[in-house]
C-alpha cells in the first residue's frame, strides 16, 4: 500500500537538483515505492538540461539503511514457519530495482553528490559510493552491514569500495561489517570532504554550484574518461583521453576558458 508521504522530495536550488529519500522513520530504508521514485527522479535530472549538478541525500537522520528488510521478509514464502525456506530470487530484485539506477549514476554526464547526512548502509552504503563525490556529516556512517544478515556486498560496492579504499580494506569492511565514521572515512578515501553536521546543506551546495558553473562537456567528458580508465591499459587510456580531447576542444567553453585566462577574467561557461 503506498505511504502517504511522497517517497523522494525534489527541490531545486539554481541548476542543483537535490533528491531527499524520505523514507526517515526507517532511516530511508528501500522499498519498491522508493526505489521506482529514485529511480524516476534520477532519470528526470539527467533528461533535464537545467539540471548541470545532482545532489542525494536523505530526510531524518539517516542517509539510507539499505534494502528495507521488514519489505523482504515479508516476502518469504512460508513467513517466520519453520518449514524448508524456499529459494527467494533476491538477484531478480536487485536487476530490476537496483541496477538500472545504480547504472544512471556512473553514466550520466553530470556529476552527482552524495551529502551523507548519517548512517548509510547496505545498498544505503552503496548507493553513496556509485555517487562521483561524498561529503558527509560528522554524525553521518559507513557499513557494509550485508554480512551481518548473511548477504554479500551488492548494488556495486564490490566493485567501488576497492577502487575508493583499496582490496584489504574493502576486504575487512565487507567480511566484518562494522561501522566506519565520517573521520575514518575520510582517512581512508571513502568521502571527500568532513564537515559539520549543521553545515552539510551549505557545504554541499557550495561544491555543488562549483560544479554546476563548470563547462558541463568538460565535466561529463571527465566522468567518461575516469570511468573508463577502470577497465583500460594505459595505450587504450591514452588514446581514449586523445579522442575526448578532440571532443573537448571543439566546444565554445574550451575557447572561453582559454580566452578568460588570458583576459584575466571569470569564464561564463554556457554549455556550448
Ligand atoms: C530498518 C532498516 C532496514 C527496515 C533500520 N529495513 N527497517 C538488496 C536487495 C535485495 C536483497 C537484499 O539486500 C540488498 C542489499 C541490502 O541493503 S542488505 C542490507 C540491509 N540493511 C541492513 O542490514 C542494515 C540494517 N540496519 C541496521 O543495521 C541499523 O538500523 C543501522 C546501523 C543502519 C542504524 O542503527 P541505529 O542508528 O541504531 O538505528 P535503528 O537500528 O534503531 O533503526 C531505526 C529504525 O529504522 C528502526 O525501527 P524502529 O521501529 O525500531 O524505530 C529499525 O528497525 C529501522 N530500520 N534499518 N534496512
Amino acid at each position: 500500500m503506498p505511504e502517504t508521504q511522497p517517497a523522494v522530495l525534489i527541490e531545486n536550488e539554481g541548476s542543483v537538483r537535490t533528491i531527499r529519500l524520505n523514507r526517515p522513520e526507517v532511516l530511508n530504508a528501500f522499498n519498491n515505492e522508493l526505489l521506482s521514485a529514485l529511480g524516476k527522479a534520477v532519470r528526470e535530472a539527467e533528461k533535464d538540461r537545467q539540471v548541470r549538478c545532482l545532489v542525494l541525500t536523505g530526510a531524518g537522520r539517516g542517509f539510507s539503511s539499505g534494502q528495507d528488510l521488514a519489505d523482504v521478509a515479508a516476502r518469504y514464502p512460508n513467513g517466520a514457519s519453520d518449514q524448508p525456506i524456499e529459494p527467494i530470487e533476491l538477484g531478480r530484485h536487485l536487476r530490476e530495482h537496483y541496477h538500472p539506477l545504480l547504472t544512471i549514476l556512473r553514466t550520466m554526464e553530470k556529476p552527482v553528490i552524495a551529502a551523507v547526512n548519517g548512517v548509510a548502509a547496505g545498498a544505503g552504503c552503496s548507493l553513496a559510493l556509485m555517487c562521483d563525490l561524498r561529503i558527509a556529516a560528522e554524525s553521518a556512517s559507513f557499513v557494509e552491514a550485508f554480512i551481518n544478515v548473511g548477504l554479500v556486498p551488492d548494488s556495486g560496492s564490490t566493485f567501488m569500495l576497492p577502487r575508493l579504499v583499496g582490496f584489504s580494506r574493502a576486504m575487512e569492511l565487507a567480511m566484518t561489517g562494522r561501522k566506519v565514521t565520517a573521520v575514518e572515512a575520510l582517512q581512508i578515501g571513502l568521502v571527500n570532504q568532513v564537515v559539520p553536521d549543521a553545515q552539510l546543506p551549505e557545504a554541499t551546495m557550495k561544491l555543488a554550484k562549483r560544479l554546476a558553473e563548470l563547462p558541463p562537456r568538460g565535466i561529463a567528458l571527465t566522468k567518461r574518461a575516469i570511468n573508463a580508465s577502470w577497465a583500460a591499459d594505459l595505450a587504450t587510456q591514452l588514446e581514449y583521453e586523445a579522442m575526448l580531447q578532440t571532443t573537448a576542444g571543439q566546444t565554445r567553453d574550451h575557447r572561453e576558458g582559454v580566452r578568460a585566462f588570458l583576459e584575466k577574467r571569470r569564464p561564463q561557461f554556457t554549455g556550448e
